[in-house]
Formats: structure tokens, sequence, C-alpha cells
């Protein structure tokens, strides 16, 4: 190695480091905030990790000390140490100061690290005030020392090795203030415990975390074990938050390679409602799963099926419980370790790789099935929490719909049949309910369409007197009254109450035949009104449409003609005429349809002409006795009650 090499390689190298020192945000995922500060101390421990992962280490250890560094070591081969003949620089420089030198190094195994953070060692050193580095290796200690970088303590001995060193690499670090400045720059003794605890159960190994940092813990020095030999059994277990609510005593464990991807899958049922599956590709958490996660529930719930069929354990006449339903209650822990996780992005929360879906899916339908067979007892467990969850989503349903169905007010849409006026002022804005279709044809046509709506009613209402309230909100005609009128009505229920300040006409009118049917129609519809929308009447918002009686002509020609309302009239007129001795025809009304849109108008709808009858809470009082005999179940005083009172009008006034 020439003098001339040598400075051609550190200059790149420097410009390198100085580049991430410019735009950390570039190099570290979360940046120069909190999230980043954390993200240097997870690639150092990845590292360590790895060399665990391998088989060569078994502890790492991580220490928190009082001047805001960081140390982590593990006991594995120590980071080589020689000169690299490529480089002409030692590994363990060419490792903390060139970016994505990480893949060069180990081989074979599956790496948590290897830049899958986004972060190489390197870029710990150019971000951190000072790293210091010793491997123990041939019974020496060897140590090399970077500022924000560059080497100041070039590779060296130390001297032999003590004793009491049981650890092959230690890494300490203390990330540089001037970079992190925008928070309050500690480690965060929770975050890492979690990570590591989490990193015990997913490898096997002993973490050690100890924190020297006394006045965060009462002036004591604290130290954790983490040293989780049941893996991702033990895992599975610990989240089932309330161990009094297990279904069964013993995770599921599942454990196999296919496809070159290794799988490790364990989980235990508790009789809680939601479920909780962990997924993960070479240790990194996926918050969304992906393929592992695809693989396990296509396996999982093709075994369970198939079991609950070939056993016969699900009764029939029963829902079948739906994938979700099989879930309900399962703590899961999915874990693959393989060769080259690809990621939906720079956050890792989802895995792409087909290849894990195909293990997962092979590996959990051998497995699982077998465990079914050989653990009948938990295998009708499990098939019964999904077949009453089933049924619970089932009763869930049927509830949901019987309030939607029940309840009109859901429905804000206005009625298909109305036609409604333009103003949106109800103190100026009159309904009219139109008893039949034609009729309501002619009032369309001949009303003053700027302030009065029309919604013809189809026949006969129903009698709200006989039926109970979940039935007569079932009713069409009635949920296109309340539809129209907008105020809701009283009731039970969450929003059945009548709300005045809703109301969107100030005149109601009911306008029917003036026979028997008209009668009974009007009668039914008042009842409707006393009963479910009192305060209509209370405040004199009902009112009754007077149409004539009788169309009185004589002689020929304009005005020679009359509308009559009343009997009376109709006497007193004809009685007139023949004194006078003239001629007149009479022509009764039985229905409003027999008057075309222009006479309905004139007659009965027009302001200035028309003569309607207020309906008044004393009405319906003192008509009370023939409500009952209009409304109770008894037919014949009904009957005889309609005939003897043609004009309901007769009776509410
Ligand atoms: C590389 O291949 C030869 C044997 O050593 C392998 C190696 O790099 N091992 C290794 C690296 N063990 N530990 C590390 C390591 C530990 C810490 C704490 C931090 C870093 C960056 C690496």
């Amino acid at each position: 190695m020439t003098q001339h090499e040598y400075n051609a390689s550190s200059i790149t190298v420097l410009k390198g480091l100085e580049a991430v020192r410019k735009r950390p945000g570039m190099y570290v995922q979360g940046g120069t905030g909190v999230d980043g500060y954390h993200q240097l101390l997870t690639e150092i421990i990845d590292n360590a990790i790895d060399e665990g992962l391998a088989g060569f280490a078994t502890e790492v250890t991580v220490t928190f000390h009082e001047d805001g560094a960081a140390t982590v070591t593990d006991n594995g081969r120590g980071i080589p140490v020689d000169v690299m003949k490529s480089e002409g620089r030692s590994a363990i420089e060419v490792i903390f100061t060139e970016l994505h030198a990480g893949g060069k190094f180990g081989q074979g195994a599956y790496k948590v690290s290897g830049g899958l953070h986004g972060v190489g060692s390197s870029v710990v050193n150019a971000l951190s005030s000072y790293l210091d580095v010793t491997v123990n290796k041939d019974g020496k200690l060897h140590n090399i020392r970077f500022e924000g970088g560059p080497v100041t303590k070039p590779l060296h001995v130390l001297g032999a090795t003590p004793a009491d060193v049981d650890w092959a690499t230690k890494v300490t670090f203390k990330p540089d203030a001037a970079v992190f400045h925008e928070f309050e720059n500690r480690f965060d003794y929770d975050r890492i415990r979690r990570r590591l605890r989490e990193l015990s159960y997913l490898t096997g190994l002993r973490i050690v975390l100890t924190d020297e940092r006394k006045d965060l813990h009462g002036g004591e020095v604290k130290k954790e074990v983490f040293h989780e030999v049941g893996g991702i059994a033990t895992f599975a277990r610990h989240l089932v938050l309330d161990d009094g609510k297990l279904l069964y005593d013993q995770p599921i464990v599942m454990k196999g390679t296919a496809s070159d991807v290794e799988v490790e899958v364990a989980f235990i049922h508790s009789s809680a409602y939601a479920s909780t599956i962990l997924c993960y590709a070479n240790m990194i958490t996926n918050r969304d799963g992906g393929t592992q996660l695809t693989g396990f529930k296509t396996a999982y719930t093709r075994v369970l099926n198939k079991y609950a069929r070939d056993k016969n354990l699900i009764k029939s006449g029963n829902p079948v419980p739906s994938g979700d339903d099989l879930l309900e209650g399962i703590h899961c822990v999915i874990s693959v370790k393989l060769g080259d996780p690809q990621f939906e992005s720079q956050a890792k929360v989802k895995l792409l790789n087909s290849e894990a879906q195909t293990a997962v899916n092979a590996i959990v339908g051998e497995k699982f099935a077998e465990f079914l067979e050989e653990n009948p007892r938990v295998g009708k467990i499990i098939v019964e929490k999904a077949a009453e969850a089933a049924r619970a989503r089932e009763a869930a349903r049927k509830a949901r719909e019987l309030v939607r169905r029940s309840n009109p007010l859901d429905n804000d849409d206005l009625p298909g049949k109305l036609a409604d006026c333009s103003s949106q002022d109800p103190t100026e804005s009159e309904l009219f309910i139109v008893e039949g279709n034609s009729a309501g044809g002619s009032a369309k046509s001949g009303r003053e369409r700027r302030f009065q709506a029309i919604l013809p009613l189809r026949g006969k209402i129903l009698n709200v007197e006989k039926v109970e309230l979940n039935k007569i909100l079932k009713n069409a005609e009635i949920r296109a009254m309340i539809g129209a009128i907008g105020a809701g009505v009283e009731g039970t229920g969450d929003k059945m109450h009548f709300d005045l300040s809703q109301l969107r006409y100030h005149k109601i009118v009911i306008m029917t035949d003036a026979d028997v049917d008209g009668s009974h129609i009007a009668t039914l519809l008042l009842t409707f009104f006393f009963r479910y929308m009192r305060p209509l009447i209370e405040q004199g918002y009902v009112y009754i449409a007077e149409p004539p009686l009788y169309k009185l002509s004589w002689g020929r020609g304009k005005g020679n003609e009359v509308y009559l309302y009343t009997n009376e009239e109709l006497r007193e007129r004809t009685q007139k005429l023949t004194k006078e001795g003239k001629k007149f025809e009479i022509q009764r009304y039985k229905g409003l349809g027999e008057m075309n849109a222009e006479q309905l108008w004139e007659t009965t709808m027009n302001p200035e002409t028309r003569s309607l009858k207020l309906v008044t809470i004393e009405d319906l009082m003192a008509a009370g006795e023939a409500f009952e005999a209009l409304m109770g179940t008894e037919v014949t005083p009904r009957k005889q009650f309609i005939q003897e009172n043609a004009r309901f009008a007769e009776i509410s006034v």
C-alpha cells in the first residue's frame, strides 16, 4: 500500500461520511428526531444479534452510560482486525467508515442488519461524537476510535485480555448532540427494553440490559436479563393479558423450513374477542403483516374448517364460522427467516416475498393438522370458540337490522311519492295529504307549487290503535308521512322523539273524499297524529280540507253555477231557485277524483276561496266517543257510526 493509495481512499471515505453529517435524514430512518436517535442504537444492537443468529454468539449486552453514551457487546467471533488486501485498511476500519460495507462481511446466516434499517455502522459513526470499538481476539484487546467519522485513534493493541472479559466485540458510542438537538436526547429505557425482550423471544439469545443512569432508577443501577428459552411459544403466551382466560394450557408451536424459509409459528387462544397476531421477518416487525400472515391465515382457516367438518363439530343450523370468527381470541406470533427479505416500504411494515407465504402455508398446513389429530380436546375448544363467535356475529347482525328497519328516522330521504313545494320556509308551506292517486294527480297539477306540497296516500292506512309501534313504523304510508313531515315520531328508541323544530310545514291538510271511506281515512290519520305526533294537533298545525258536496247550476253561461259545501246551503239555494221558478241542475261530488285540477284548486286548495277546518285537541276529546266507535276492534258500532256520520268533519268540529 502506497501513501498515495491510502490518501485517495481516505478522501473518498471522508467525503461519504461528510455527506451523512450534512443530510442525516437521507441515511437514518427517523431523521434527527427521537426515532433516528434510537435507530443508531438499534443498528449497533442488530449487528451484535446477527452474530448470534449466525450461531457464534449466545449473549448480547446493552448498557446506557451516565454521559449519554451506550455500549453494545456480543460474545461471538469478534470483528476482524486484520488488514483487508482489497482496501489496504483493517476490516474494522472499513466497517465503521465505508457506507454500505455491511454486506461484505458475514455470510450465509439471516441478518437483521445489513442495511435493512437503512443505517450502516458507518452512519452511526458519522453521527456520533465518538465511537470506540474494542475487539477481544487471540488473547489480546484491539482498539480503534472515531470521532464524527474520521479515525482519531488508529487500530492498536491495548494488551492481553484480562480474565474478566467475557465478550468478543464491544462498541461504545455517543450520538452527536449537534445532530440530534431537537429533543432531550436520552435513550428511552422502556423502548429499548421492549425491543430486546422481543429479540430474546425471537432468537433465544440471552440479552442483558444495564442502565447506569442512576437518577432514572431511584439512585440504583438497573439491570435486567432477558433469556426467553421458550422462544416464540412464551412470546405468544405473554400476549394473553389475563391468564385466567386461557382456553387451554400450552401454546401450539409449529416449526420447519420450506422454500428456503425458516418458519416459526406459535399461538394460544383466550376467551378474548380480539385477536393479536405479530408478524416478523428476520426479527423485524411487520406491522401490516404481509406474505407470512397471508400464508398463515390461509392454512389455519383451511385446516380448522376441514377439521370441524370431518369431526362434525358445527351443529347443523348454526352459522358457518368466517375467517375472522376462526381467529377470534387468538394470540399468535409468526416469525420467518429468509435470505433476501423484500418489504413494501422503507418502514418495512409489510413483507412481500411470496416464498414466505408458500412456506408458512405448507408448515402450518401440515403441523396444525397433525396437532389437531393428536389433541382432539384442544381442537374441539378452538372450533367451539369460533362457532360461538359466528353465533354472536349473526345475532349482532340481526339486531342491527331490526333497529335499522324499525327506525324510519334512519332514512332522511323524502318519500318518493311526495311532490314537495319549492319553499323552504315551513311557516308558509302546506302539506296536503290526499286520498287516492287520481285525486293526488289533480292536486299536483292544480296546486300552487311554490308553497303547496302533495302526498298521495294509497287506500286505507293502518289503524294505529290496534297495531304495535314496530309494525306501524314498517307501514309504507306511515313512513311516507313521517318522512314528509320531518319531525319524527313519539315513541321508544334512539331517535324516537317528536321535534317540532324540524317540522317542514305549518299547515298539514287532510284531504279525503266526502264519503264513508274518506271519513274513515281522515279518522285513521288523525288517530295516528294524535298518538304519535300529538304536538302537531296541540299547536294547531293539522287541518281538514272541505271539498264541496255539490255543484249547483242554472240557466246558461258563466256565473250561473255555485259550489255548495253543506246540505243546508243546498236546501236554501234550491228553494230560492224554485220561488224564482228557475230550472237547475245539481251535481253531487262523491269523490275528489271527479273534480279536475282547476276545480280542485278553486274549491278546495286556493287560500282565497277554500275553507279549512282546524282540528283541535278539544275536538278530538269531544269526539272521543266517536273515536272509540270508529277505532275500536268491534265492527258493528263502527259500521253503524260511519253510516250515521257520512262526513268526518261533522264529528271533529
Ligand atoms: C464477520 O465475519 C468474520 C467474523 O466476524 C464477523 C463479524 O463481523 N462479527 C461481528 C460483528 N460480531 N459482532 C459484530 C458487531 C458487534 C457490534 C456490537 C457492533 C457491530 C457493528 C458489529
